[in-house]
């Protein structure tokens, strides 16, 4: 699977604005249980630091951006979200950081289960050997 992965959502916008709309199982590839979104977050202040162990994510930014870095163990990239209709997966298993928050930045997350700490990895070096544990 690509590293990053982009949803496309349709503009469905006209002259009165953008429309973009999300469906679970339709144009958004899992049943969508919950939906959080970060708001005035701090552009020096970085977020995430974790992977997650089942739960299949999609994050929009739907107003300013921000950079997303992605890992899975083996290849890093980063990426800026500024664009209100890509979405980008966040699968399982993929340790992932947002950085340089811009002040407007409105990060709207779509995910396939309820809220689960128990579904965190947050410590790095315990990623890595989760990984390994699941090559093996
Ligand atoms: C992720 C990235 C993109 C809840 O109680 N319920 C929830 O649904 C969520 C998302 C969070 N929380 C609690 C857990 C923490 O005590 O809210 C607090 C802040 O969460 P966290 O530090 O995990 O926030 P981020 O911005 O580091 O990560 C969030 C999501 O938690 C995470 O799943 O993939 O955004």
């Amino acid at each position: 699977m690509k590293l990053i992965d982009w949803i496309d959502l349709p503009n469905l916008g006209d002259e009165r604005g953008g429309l973009v709309v999300a469906e679970a199982s339709k144009n958004i590839p899992f049943d969508i249980k919950r939906l959080y979104y970060i708001f005035d977050a701090k552009p020096d202040i970085p977020r995430g630091f974790h992977a997650h162990k089942e739960l299949h994510q999609v994050a929009f930014c739907i107003k300013g951006k921000c950079r997303m870095l992605m890992d899975n163990g083996l290849e890093k990239q980063e990426v800026w979200m500024d664009e209100a209709n890509k979405g980008l997966m966040i699968p399982p298993m993929v340790w992932h950081e947002m950085h340089d928050f811009s002040e407007d930045c409105v990060l709207l997350v779509l995910a396939s289960d309820y809220y689960d700490e128990s579904d965190y990895i947050r410590d790095y070096q315990a990623f890595l050997v989760e990984l390994k544990n699941e090559r093996v």
